[in-house]
């Protein structure tokens, strides 16, 4: 892809038009920043930035810049339906996201792995499996490290695993990879899509550009994912923990058997360090993913034995007076708390946060089954009230911290806390680490 003296506009100036703006430059392409923060806000990034040739429009976006440019970069964080992108798209500009125009650049196998949750947890494995194989390999997407930055530092790797969002799916066309995964599909960021549909179908977009020489890893046990394998162009590669697959990888009696082309591998589990059932089927994609592009199962089953689960994933913090405290600040949808309910009982459950727009009704029967107290913090406390507070003893807390007080009085001994917000944390924090630092701090200081 010819990128010099190209007129592109860079929309969105975080993590990801940074390092997309660097990229561009370095390829002597005319670029144009924009984003709606101002020089104040934006102070560091102008600093970080200010040796490259580039034009900068901030504080706002420029319709002419929208229309003039020959390529547009767009950030995850702005929405598809933007009025100035649907404006260039209608003009025929060509838009694309970041992981599209790093994609065009990738020349070794690349796995993409997406999901509403567990993508974090498979990609990491993922990645650290190829690693104890031998393979160099680059871990980024939306884990955090934009893809670009491999294309950019010029590294030479064997393998690159991608996380992937539905929100950097809107704007591919030719984002192709060799195995491609889907965790699972339950209701997420519906404060994004105009429905659950769409957000269904931004997710399916990462089958889209494959072919029969490629693999679909997908959840044979998700009835939604599974709906849609059929319509896949890829070869399917189904996992399950309560089928047994004659092609595929499958769960049973404590042992993972991984079936391909009549080869089979068998991997007991016993002295997995990852716990929980939502990790078996983490693990059984992150071994799919891998085997399926060269890694020996000796060496995948060492990794996979000494991996452990990441921070802010149901954690566990400490015991207090009997009462055990649990930290799962990542669970920032109902899909992800119900794996956390599923794991505890007579659980105290601190939840809430900024509303995301989905329904709380998944969590109605696990609610009346395991949690005796449910303490409400953020925007969300509202609906998340009507929806759950009829169900056990409810309460509402000003801050983290009051909820956390609170909890501890009212929590018997042998029980729960646990906070899991089924809800992203920008209303009250910077982000889901600072909420689970701060839920750490205020249990460590009980
Ligand atoms: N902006 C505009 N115009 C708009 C909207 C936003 O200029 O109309 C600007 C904002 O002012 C801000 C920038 O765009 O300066 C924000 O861009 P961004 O939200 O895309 O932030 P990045 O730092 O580039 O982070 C993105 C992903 N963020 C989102 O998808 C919201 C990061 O995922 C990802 O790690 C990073 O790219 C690198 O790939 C985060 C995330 O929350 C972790 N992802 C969601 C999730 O996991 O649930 C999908
Ligand atoms: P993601 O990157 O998709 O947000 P993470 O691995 O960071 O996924 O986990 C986010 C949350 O989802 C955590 O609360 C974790 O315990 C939970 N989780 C992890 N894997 C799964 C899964 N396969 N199904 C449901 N929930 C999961």
């Amino acid at each position: 892809m010819e990128l010099k003296d190209k007129n592109i506009l860079v929309v969105g100036l975080a993590r990801t038009g940074v390092s997309v703006a660097r990229f561009l430059a370095a390829r002597a392409a005319r670029v144009t920043v924009t984003d709606l923060r101002d020089e104040i806000a934006l102070a560091n990034v102008m600093a970080e930035l200010g040796e490259l040739d580039i034009r900068w429009v901030l504080g706002r976006h420029d319709e002419s810049d929208f229309l003039s440019s020959e390529l547009i970069v767009v950030s995850p964080g702005v929405p598809m339906d933007h009025p100035l992108l649907v404006k260039a798209a209608a003009a025929g500009v060509d838009i694309v996201s970041e992981i599209e125009l790093a994609s065009r650049f990738i020349t070794v196998p690349l796995v993409a792995i997406t999901g509403t949750n567990g993508k974090t947890t498979t990609t990491t494995l993922a990645g650290e499996i190829f690693k104890g194989c031998g393979f160099t390999t680059y871990v980024g997407g939306n884990i955090g490290e934009p893809l670009v930055e491999l294309i950019e530092s010029g590294e030479a790797v064997e393998r690159v695993v991608a996380e992937i969002s539905s929100f950097q799916l809107e704007w591919i066309h030719s984002f192709r990879p060799q195995v491609a995964a889907l965790l699972n599909i339950s209701e997420d960021h519906l404060d994004r899509y105009a429905s659950y549909q769409e957000y269904i179908n931004a997710k399916l977009r990462i089958f889209q550009n494959q072919t029969v020489e490629d693999f679909a890893v997908v959840n044979r046990d998700d009835e939604l994912v599974w709906k849609h394998a059929p319509d896949l162009k890829a070869r399917l590669f189904p996992f399950s923990r309560k089928l047994e697959l004659s092609e595929g990888i499958f769960y049973r009696d404590n042992l993972i058997t991984f079936r391909h082309h009549g080869r089979e591998e068998q991997f007991p589990t016993a002295e997995f360090r990852l716990s929980g059932v939502h990790n078996l089927e983490n693990i059984m994609a992150a071994l799919a993913c891998t085997l399926l592009l060269g890694c020996s199962p000796a060496a995948a089953i060492e990794t996979v034995r000494n991996f452990e689960s990441l921070h802010h994933r149901m954690e566990f913090v400490r015991k207090f007076k009997g009462v055990s405290y649990y930290e799962d600040s990542k669970a920032t949808n109902v899909g992800s708390v119900e794996k956390a309910l599923e794991s505890f009982e007579n659980i105290t459950l601190i939840a809430g946060g900024k509303d995301k727009g989905g329904s709380y009704a998944p969590l109605v029967a696990l609610v009346q089954e395991r949690v005796r107290h449910l303490i409400l913090i953020g925007e969300a406390a509202d609906r998340m009230q009507l929806e759950l507070g009829s169900l056990t003893d409810t309460h509402r807390a000003a801050t983290l911290e009051e909820a956390v007080w609170l909890a501890a009085q009212i929590t018997s001994a042998s029980g729960t806390v646990l906070m899991s917000p089924a809800c992203s944390s920008f209303d009250m924090f910077r982000d889901y680490e600072e909420r689970a630092q701060r839920f750490i701090a205020a249990v460590k200081n009980l």
